[in-house]
């Protein structure tokens, strides 16, 4: 849509009390990290080959990334299309070695050097870190942090600690903190005969992690539990009870996946439950689709609601957005930039509502115009403060697939 479409949008929303013009400038500046994982199937660089640990990517859509050239060249075409400030989300497994042999544990942070060079020329805002607790031998009986064999367990503390001296030194080179994310795939396939054991090794891997002295102001350390993953159906170690209890006694942070709760249970209403509690909540933003199968992310209504509780409790330094979904089935360059853009789109969506105006029709208790008004807001022109914002931001606007096509055509054919 036109200028002229926005022009009369933007009196549109002034009528009903809303800026647009600040609304844009808003969200175009809340940082999104996009997952680098996307661009590879989540196999990495470190030689595991293939993905393991209870989770899985489908299809088999041509043009892989299958080395750090091709993936940094993909993502530059990815960024390219997509709105607003943005970090790179990292993994522990896409470290970059020359020609030497180092395991997980012994990870340094000259192996991300390449990845801060790349992000400093791409503008970015900044990198969050990971370590990679799966797709490797020592996932020993699908077990990591809360392995029995102490020889395991204590490999696994050794690469998260790795991870937050890596975390740290790339915090100091960006000259901004990094979200260092754990995330541990252990679990059972079957009913436990120990639930509580497990767990009380997690927690101590944890302690033993956090005992390590670090920067605060450097690296966020934040936890990410789940309900199950594919071969691990009936017990998850780090469930939802299990981290947001560590995180409070410890004063980190909660990672919020949004496909690793039950069908009913969302995300959008755990965000304000825990920021009444903390100062900073992290999400990972994916589609599950019956399961945990981290879809592309489409603007859907749960997108719109956590994106509301973000924008509406100007928590947009609060709530740390970051990407996390893998699909094969269709062009990666384009799952990448459908995602980020929805994830734009909803924040943009919900910065143009009154919610001063809406809060205070809830608090009279006057529902029925609060309700009456949510449901006519959805029909107001939204589509044209988008079509500005993308011009705004500098990228293709809805013919954007043009050029991811060329790209194809171009790059990823040849492959
Ligand atoms: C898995 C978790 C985790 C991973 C990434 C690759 O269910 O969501 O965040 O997707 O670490
Ligand atoms: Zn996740």
């Amino acid at each position: 849509m036109s200028e002229k479409d926005y022009e009369r949008a933007r009196e549109a929303y002034r009528e009903g009390g809303v800026d647009s013009e600040s609304a844009i400038e808003r969200v175009l500046s809340i940082p999104i990290s996009v997952h680098c994982w996307q661009g590879d199937d989540v196999i990495g660089f470190d030689g595991a080959g293939t993905l393991s640990g209870g989770i899985q990517t489908t299809g088999n859509y041509p043009g892989r990334a299958r080395n750090f050239e091709e993936l940094k060249a993909d993502l530059h075409e990815a960024f390219s299309l997509m709105p607003g400030k943005k970090r790179l989300n990292l993994h522990a497994s896409y470290a970059i070695f020359d020609g030497e042999k180092v395991d997980r544990d012994a990870y340094r942070p000259e192996h991300f050097d390449p990845w801060i060079d790349f992000t400093k020329e791409e503008g970015l805002d900044g990198i969050d870190f990971n370590p990679t607790l799966f797709s490797h031998p020592m996932l020993v009986d699908g077990l990591s942090l809360s392995s029995p064999r102490e020889e395991v367990r204590k490999f696994w503390v050794r690469h998260v600690i790795s991870s937050l001296r890596i975390s740290e030194h790339i915090a100091e080179r960006m000259g901004s903190p990094v979200l260092m994310n754990i995330w541990i795939p252990d679990g059972f396939k079957d009913v436990p005969a120990d639930r509580l054991g497990p767990r009380l090794r997690l927690k101590k891997s944890l302690d033993e992690i956090l005992a390590t002295p670090y920067d605060r102001k450097k690296v966020i350390v934040a936890v990410e539990s789940k309900v199950f993953g594919i071969g691990v159906e009936s017990y998850t170690v780090g469930s939802n009870e299990f981290y947001q209890n560590y995180a409070a006694l410890k004063g980190i942070c909660c990672l919020l996946d949004n496909g690793h709760y039950h069908p009913l249970e969302y995300v959008s209403d755990k965000i304000p439950s825990l920021l009444a509690f903390h100062e900073k909540v992290a999400l990972h933003v994916t589609r599950g689709v019956r399961w945990d199968s981290d879809h592309v992310v489409s603007f859907e209504d749960e997108l719109k609601e956590i994106a509301r509780e973000i924008i509406r409790n100007d928590a947009d330094e609060r709530v740390l957005i970051g990407l996390d979904y893998f699909d094969a089935s269709i062009n990666r360059i384009a799952a990448w930039a459908i995602g980020e853009r929805n994830v734009r789109k909803a924040l943009l969506y919900a910065a143009l509502m009154p919610n001063e105006r809406w809060r205070e029709l809830q608090d009279k208790a006057s529902f029925t115009s609060l309700y009456a008004e949510q449901e006519e807001w959805k029909t107001m022109p939204f589509g044209a403060v988008w079509d500005e914002c993308l011009r705004r931001a500098g990228v293709p606007g809805r013919n954007w697939t043009e050029e991811v096509g060329r790209y194809e055509r171009e790059a990823l054919s040849k492959r």
